[in-house]
């Protein structure tokens, strides 16, 4: 399914139905007092919250909302019937903002929570209301109020507990199936993962978070190289980083200059990226050349005081220790 996260849409709520003017008929009562009745109300435009939806696709095909207006008032003192509310469903993580300032408006983080966006008019009033004793006649009621409209821009930010950040084929996809039950395409070329995918990790006896994965990031891609440093969205509101490094390969065999290269992309997105924690990993230790390497990549991080954590996500081994070390720091 196409991922989506991005819309903008219009909105409108229901106008409120127009007051009657009417009066009373009935046999051998000559001259019945007014008896229009008010309009119903129009209908609110609700955003709601749901896990049901991940993405923001179906708003690329269906631009305009509107909720239905209120009925008119009728005689006998009726009111018009007033519109059931427009309720749309958007996926938890949705950010709504007004489309013209770009001011945000509501963050739906919870499932269910809900954001009126544009309330429907009240209806008029009937002309029953406006009869007095120096006027018994009233030949005017009130029209509905209109319903509010406007432009929104929703923007769909992915939420989730860990991020996994790391060049193309480091192994981040893979990583993630093997610790939760997301299935992201796994392959030997690079720019496999073209959209997030969250997963669920249960470790241990530890209250279960979720992850992240995102496409691989290259040096430039904050100039628009590869896949671009857009979708790191999807971990800005993550409480932690799992830095997946990949020595395996030409041209990123140096685990620093690799470590060095992604921190940059970061600090180009949004520098409050770098403040995050990070738990630095070095993958694919069931290869002889890594393993080999991999000693001498740990003591030279080391100096620089940061711990690099040797893994295998093909064979699983290294991998309980950077589990633990994430349940720790993100329950910290
Ligand atoms: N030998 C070995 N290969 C691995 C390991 N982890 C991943 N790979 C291989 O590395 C390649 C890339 O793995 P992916 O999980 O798709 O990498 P990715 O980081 O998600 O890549 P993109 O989605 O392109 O950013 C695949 O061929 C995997 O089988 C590992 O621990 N050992
Ligand atoms: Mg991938």
């Amino acid at each position: 399914m196409k991922f989506v996260d991005e819309a903008k849409i219009y909105i409108k709520a229901g106008h409120g139905g127009r007051g009657c003017v009417s009066f009373r008929r009935e046999k051998f009562v000559p001259r019945g007092g007014p008896d229009g009745g008010d309009g119903g109300k129009g209908g609110d435009v609700i955003f709601r919250a749901t896990e049901k939806h991940r993405t923001l696709l179906d708003f690329k095909y269906r631009q305009h909302h509107m909720a239905k207006n209120g009925g008119h008032g009728s005689g006998n003192n009726r009111t018009g019937r007033s519109a059931a509310d427009l309720e749309i469903l958007v996926p938890v993580g949705t950010i709504i903002k007004d489309a013209e300032n770009m001011e945000v408006l509501a963050d739906l983080s919870q499932v269910d929570q809900v954001f009126v966006v544009a309330r429907g008019g009240i209806g008029g009033k009937g002309n029953a209301h406006f009869a007095t004793s120096t006027h018994q006649t009233p030949r005017f009621a009130q029209d509905g109020m209109d319903g509010e409209e406007r432009w929104i821009f929703l923007e769909l930010k992915l939420l989730a507990d860990v991020g996994i950040i790391g060049f193309p084929n480091a192994g981040k996809s893979t990583f993630i199936s093997r610790v939760s039950a997301a299935r992201p395409k796994i392959a030997d070329y690079p720019f496999t993962t073209l959209t997030p995918h969250l997963g669920v990790v249960k470790h241990s006896n530890a209250e279960s978070f979720v992850i992240a994965d995102i496409p691989g990031l290259i040096s430039g891609a904050h100039e628009g190289v590869g896949m671009g440093i857009k979708f790191l969205k999807h971990v800005e509101r993550t409480s932690l980083l799992l830095h997946i490094i990949d020595i395996s390969a030409e041209p990123y065999t140096d685990a620093w200059k690799n470590y060095t290269a992604i921190n940059n992309e970061l600090d180009c997105y949004d520098s409050s990226m770098l403040a995050k924690p990070q738990i630095v990993a070095l993958n694919k230790i069931d290869l002889p050349f890594v393993r080999e390497k991999a000693k001498k990549e740990v003591a030279l991080f080391k100096k620089k005081g940061i711990i690099l954590h040797p893994f295998s996500a093909v064979t699983g081994e290294g991998l309980d220790k950077i589990l633990n070390k994430i349940v720790t720091t993100i329950n910290k």
